[in-house]
């Protein structure tokens, strides 16, 4: 008697934190030969912004020199990146484009 548990295995608990995911600012660099109209395009096409919005941030890159396209997960925002950088070498532009943890 008093013997049941002799063969039970004690499994130490695992980890089982909650972390909040990261958020990550893709980022437009401005540069003197990529056109207005093509960073409008991408801004449109790639960043879902209206025409009077990617007006306004294509300027504001221009004259500041950066500006954040969008904040996003870290897998959105390096998919982002990759299909600016391809779309702009495609096109022969220079246009670059990074991500920052926010
Ligand atoms: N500076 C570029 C030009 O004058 C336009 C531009 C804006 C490029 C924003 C890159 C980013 N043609």
């Amino acid at each position: 008697m008093a013997h049941f548990d002799e063969h039970v295995e004690v499994i130490p608990e695992t980890k089982k934190k909650v972390k909040v995911p990261k958020k990550y600012k893709v980022i437009l660099l401005n540069d003197d030969y990529t056109t207005m109209e093509f960073v409008v395009f991408v801004l449109e096409t790639i960043f879902h912004k209206t025409p009077a919005q990617a007006k306004g941030l294509m300027l504001a890159i221009h004259n500041t020199g950066s500006g954040v396209a969008g904040v996003y997960s870290h897998e959105i925002a390096e998919t982002k990146v990759a299909i600016v950088t391809e779309t702009s070498k495609a096109n022969e532009y220079p246009l670059r484009c990074v991500m920052e943890e926010e």
